[in-house]
């Protein structure tokens, strides 16, 4: 393979291409190795094997219903207390206002996910959803992370089985992948004390996967944990969704690492972890990711954390999912993020194309809902 500059990824490359299983030690030397460009094609081959030249995103909008949260995440600079000027907590009837003012037609999927409110009842997100569900029948609702369905099985006293259920018979269509953190106890002592711990996060996703509901998974990288430490979080997403596929036909939709956003949180003032990522330290991870979860249909590359520009590059390290329009983000720009609130439909076309790939509209669940060919090229090529 004279393309390779290390030529000890050979047995990798011939792995991969054969449709092996990667070792964690082989993920560990993809992590490690300093060839980058192999990293980058052997990732867009993978990719490429999946889903071709296309590229999905959704029409979406974001709506963070409270930023008030007793947990207290290092990490986090989105969190409020109560009676801080910048606290904001909806009411559902609020929730569907909210939703009102940035609805724009084609919006597909309405994503939120919040703090954990000391005071809110059982009652209120039940109630939400449904309300939201009655005034959008056809909005599919992704909402509430693995760590808040945690907090409403403490405060209903149900088991988060019964909690999944009765959301999911209000309405809820999916959930999203937050609340991961890194798996591993040392740095989620560190970043997370206080919230779900890592087997009980994996435990929620099964049952939401039990039931039927599909979800995704993140991984916050760039803080304080170490390379094994990112591929200890995906080798334990990558087993899960093993037993989820044999189990209920399907599992996790995709994997998306967020890079951490470094400004005004804890983590960053106590250990002085200041620095943004690199570019090329997202880009390999996004790699390492696309050829290491063998069983995950997408790998997303997020342009909220990553800018709009290298989230462009990325299509070529592995990426088929730049997620969505989204329509006012706050947890990353409460952290710095630099990149806009939201981005137009056509913004979108126009970065995947200009990418030489082709953008596929799609929903909450990846039906492909449009297809944009390249200019020039004929559609039913
Ligand atoms: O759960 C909080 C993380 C998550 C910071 O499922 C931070 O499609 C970086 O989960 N720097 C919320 N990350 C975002 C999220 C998400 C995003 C995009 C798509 C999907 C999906 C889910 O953001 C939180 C937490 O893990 N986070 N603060 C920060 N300073």
């Amino acid at each position: 393979m004279k393309w390779l500059r290390d030529q000890t990824l050979a047995p990798i490359v011939q792995k991969v291409e054969a449709g092996e299983r990667l070792t964690f030690a082989e993920g560990t030397q993809l992590y490690n190795t300093h060839d980058l460009n192999a990293l980058m094609r052997l990732a867009n081959w993978r990719k490429e094997q999946l889903h071709g030249d296309k590229v999905f995103f959704v029409h979406s909008m974001r709506l963070e219903f409270t930023n008030i949260c007793y947990v207290g995440c290092t990490f986090c600079a989105f969190a409020a207390h109560k009676n801080e000027e910048r606290a904001w907590d909806y009411d559902p009837d609020e929730v569907v206002r909210q939703v009102g003012r940035r609805y724009l037609p084609g919006i597909t999927e309405l994503h939120m996910s919040s703090g954990h409110h000391p005071n809110h009842k059982w009652d209120y997100y039940p109630a939400m959803v449904h309300k939201l569900r009655e005034a959008y029948p056809d909005l599919q609702i992704k909402a509430f992370t693995a760590a808040e369905i945690e907090h409403l099985s403490k405060i209903s006293k149900k088991p988060t089985l019964d909690v999944l259920r009765e959301l999911q018979a209000a309405g809820l269509s999916a959930m999203p992948g937050g609340g991961a953190e890194i798996f591993a106890d040392r740095v989620r002592k560190q970043v997370a004390r206080n919230k779900v711990r890592a087997e009980k996060w994996l435990q929620i996703h099964r049952e939401a996967h039990s039931l039927g509901m599909r979800t995704n998974a993140t991984m916050l990288y760039g803080h304080i944990e170490t390379l094994e430490e990112r591929l200890d979080h995906m080798d334990r997403l990558r087993t899960l969704q093993d037993e989820s596929v044999a189990q209920f036909g399907g599992g996790f939709h995709a994997f998306i690492p967020l890079a951490f956003q470094p400004l005004g949180n804890t983590l960053a003032q106590n250990l002085g972890k200041t620095d943004f990522t690199t570019g090329l330290d997202d880009l390999r991870n996004l790699a390492v990711a696309r050829i290491y979860l063998d069983n995950f249909p997408h790998i997303k590359g997020y342009w909220v954390m990553i800018g709009s520009e290298l989230t462009q590059v990325s299509l070529d390290w592995g990426v088929s999912d730049i997620d969505g329009t989204i329509q006012e983000e706050h947890i990353a720009h409460a952290a710095g993020a630099t990149s806009p609130m939201q981005l137009s439909e056509a913004g979108m076309i126009r970065m995947i194309q200009h990418a030489g790939r082709v953008p596929v509209l799609r929903d909450a669940y990846y039906n492909e809902l449009e297809t944009f060919p390249l200019p020039g090229t004929n559609a039913a090529d």
